[in-house]
């Protein structure tokens, strides 16, 4: 058995991992896991990951959950360039920073902005309290001049003159508050400047074609059964309002 990957490309991880594969051809059969459709919670990929949440592989008889632990595992076993992971000690370092960092920054407020946006309101029809939706853009706001400021600092990519894994994670971080129709590279010339070289790095088709489902959602989320999304309500309640 072949590697297969559990993905759904309306996850910003998932998007990651898919383009890390495709980008490295990495062959793979692509197990689509439909989120909307809660197929996370199904007996099946309960086998892949019991933690329900995509992206997962599995390699043979090992499954493996994480979107950064999956691309190092990927990374390793196909000794993929040097520059995605470098073996060079501060330059892993610098990536190991930015991976350790955005977890609870950039992807918490990039995910809060598209929940509290477009996924609450529009398709589950509920009600954002101003302040809240005002707060979550501040913190956004924040996280934005951080991956600016400290992170990308005058350097074309995360750790230096190359794409790494560190941009990768960020970019698709920063792309799903895009797909709520919100313009995060507006007023921001280097964040904007700095996205243009890594869909230069990874290639603009592989790129848009990674996001086009993110960049339609708004298109598509109008025919979602907005009753398939009742599993996630209590947690996506209890998360972000
Ligand atoms: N830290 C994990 C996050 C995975 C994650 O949160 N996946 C979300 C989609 S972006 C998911 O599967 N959510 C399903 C659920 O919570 O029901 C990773 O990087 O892989």
């Amino acid at each position: 058995m072949g590697l297969e990957m559990y993905l759904d490309l309306f996850s910003q991880p998932c998007r990651s991992v898919y383009i890390f594969a495709r980008k490295n051809n990495i062959p793979f059969d692509f197990k689509k896991i439909s989120l909307l459709k809660g197929e996370q919670y199904g007996k099946d990929f309960g086998q892949i990951n019991v933690l329900r949440k995509v992206p997962a592989i599995r390699d043979g008889d090992f499954c493996l959950a994480e979107s950064i632990a999956i691309m190092m595992y990927l990374a390793e076993k196909y000794h993929t360039p040097d520059h995605w992971y470098p073996a060079e000690l501060q330059k892993r370092a610098r990536v190991n920073e930015y991976l350790s960092w955005q977890h609870n920054v950039m992807r918490t407020y990039g995910s809060k902005v598209f929940w509290l946006k477009f996924m609450i309101p529009k398709i589950m029809k509920i009600e954002v309290p101003k302040e809240k939706m005002d707060a979550a853009l501040e913190d956004l706001d924040g996280s934005l001049k951080l991956l600016e400021e400290k992170f990308l600092q005058d350097r074309p990519f995360i750790a230096g003159n190359k794409i790494s894994l560190a941009d990768l994670v960020a970019i698709v971080e920063v792309m799903q508050p895009v797909g709520a129709g919100l313009d995060v590279f507006e007023g921001r010339p280097k964040l904007r400047a700095w996205k243009e070289r890594v869909r230069a790095a990874i290639g603009a088709e592989l790129f848009d074609e990674a996001h086009q489902g993110i960049l339609e959602i708004a298109d598509i989320g109008q025919h979602v059964d907005a009753s398939q999304l009742e599993i996630f309500k209590p947690k996506v309640l209890r998360l972000f309002l």
